[in-house]
């Protein structure tokens, strides 16, 4: 524990963790297993195309998320990609800034025209009354982010979806395993697509999946990711490469026999960082909701600079100084960073809630490689800056000034 200004690592003092605290340090199931499994497939002689460690891994997440198509591809990115071109989206699609920079990306990259669209201050997703403002008469969808695996209002979305023609999708990178109103993710919209990065609760390495009901869609996706062949030697569309590989779908199948523990000991260090940050001025832990099915594997802080006399920013420093990679995701917001920036400077006048939010928002360690006795200790530490006194507050801010955060590898 430190109990002195000058013990403070920016200050000079011994990083309190030796080892860097990752906020997306990945899980891992059954190690065991996993090696069987790549036993297996390299005994086959079966590395990629639609092989059957990828077949099994269809099914099983179909059958999870009860939808009827599940097609896996290399990572959620190209899914997005796919998806948006499949569904014919065109001119403007209204997305929420923030997010990760994909959901955008995967529009821009097809000269799709991503228009960025306010949040609602609560829930961190994308507000259905912005989203009837932005519509134009060049609006072909609409591509509501799950932030953080708390579902999007997707009632009114779809109201809104269909009385206006549009197309409704989900970026449901951050929500596999969650549910909504009883129903799970996966089943709104034409489509959803989720990530299976190393750095999600549930990974494949790098992976992701579009699923859908539409068995027409999902046939078509299926030739898109594969180059468009429909057997040997006939190509019938414009596709690519989206496929995921053998070894990709054995960690997933790995990872989806402990999927259960995953959700659990993100759960348990959820309500440790909620109990540990509970009363303290200046810093809400935000909240799931625990009658639906969550994943709890974002453990994200709003924090409050006038309450507590520290910035966002200010803390994220100290916080790497001592080995603790918290992450701001999504700051900037998708409208601040390029090409979106440069093409239209004044969206942040547009976009108050997501403004305000990516100047508050820190997101913290959590999943396997995290216990109790740290989590509380990086409350300590969250603690300790904030129970300063002005005076001290105001020599850090000074200290850390305006540095940008190095990227820490390993
Ligand atoms: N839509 C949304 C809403 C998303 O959040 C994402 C991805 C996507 C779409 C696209 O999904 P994919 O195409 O990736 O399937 C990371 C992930 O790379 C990205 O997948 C994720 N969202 C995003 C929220 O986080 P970065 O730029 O923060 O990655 P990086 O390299 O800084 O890693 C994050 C932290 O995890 C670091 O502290 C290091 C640690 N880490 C990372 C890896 C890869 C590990 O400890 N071990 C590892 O193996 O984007």
């Amino acid at each position: 524990m430190k109990n002195q200004l000058e013990e403070l690592a920016v200050l000079g003092g011994k990083p309190f963790f030796a080892r860097p605290l990752h906020v997306g340090s990945p899980n891992l199931g059954d190690r065991r297993r996993l090696m069987t499994r790549i036993e297996d497939l390299l005994n086959r002689r079966w590395f990629t195309n639609n092989g059957p460690f990828v077949r099994e891994f269809e099914q099983r997440v179909a059958y999870l998320v009860n939808v009827r198509n599940c097609v896996a591809m290399c990572n959620a990115t190209k899914g997005l990609e796919l998806v948006a071109r499949a569904l014919g989206l065109h001119g403007e699609v209204i997305i929420p800034s923030f997010t990760f920079v994909a959901t955008a990306h995967a529009l821009q990259w097809q000269q799709i025209t991503p228009i960025f669209c306010d949040v609602d201050a609560t829930s961190h997703n994308i507000d259905p009354d912005c989203v009837e403002r932005m519509i134009t008469p060049k609006t072909t969808g609409i591509i509501g982010v799950h932030v953080w695996g708390r579902p999007c209002n997707t009632e009114r979305l779809a109201e809104i979806a269909t009385r206006r023609g549009l197309t409704l999708l989900f970026d449901a990178a951050h929500a596999f395993s969650c549910t909504r109103g009883g129903r799970m993710i996966g089943g709104f919209g034409a489509a959803e697509v989720f990530s299976f990065h190393a750095t999600k609760f549930f990974n494949t390495f790098e992976g992701g999946a579009v699923v859908t009901n539409d068995d027409a869609l999902a046939r078509k996706l299926r030739l898109m990711n594969n180059f468009g062949f429909s057997g040997y030697d006939n190509v019938i569309y414009l596709g690519t490469n989206g496929k995921m590989n053998e070894v990709c779908a054995a960690m997933g199948l790995t990872n989806l026999e402990c999927l259960e523990d995953f959700v659990e000991t993100n759960r348990r260090n959820y309500r440790a960082y909620r109990q540990n940050l509970a009363g303290v001025s200046g810093v809400t832990v935000i909240e799931y909701d625990e009658t639906e099915r969550c994943n709890y594997q974002y453990i994200v802080l709003e924090i409050d600079e006038k309450q507590a006399g520290v910035s966002r920013d200010t803390l994220m420093h100290l916080l790497h100084a001592e080995n603790v990679l918290a992450r701001r995701y999504f700051y900037p917001g998708c409208h601040g960073m390029e090409p979106y920036h440069s093409d239209f400077p004044h969206w942040e006048l547009l976009l108050p809630n997501t403004r305000r939010l990516c100047s508050r928002v820190l997101s913290l360690p959590n999943g396997q490689a995290i216990g109790e006795s740290q989590i509380q200790e990086i409350c300590s530490l969250i603690k300790f800056v904030l129970g300063l006194s002005l005076r001290e507050k105001g020599r850090l801010k000074e200290v850390v000034g305006a540095e940008e955060p190095e990227a820490v590898l390993v």
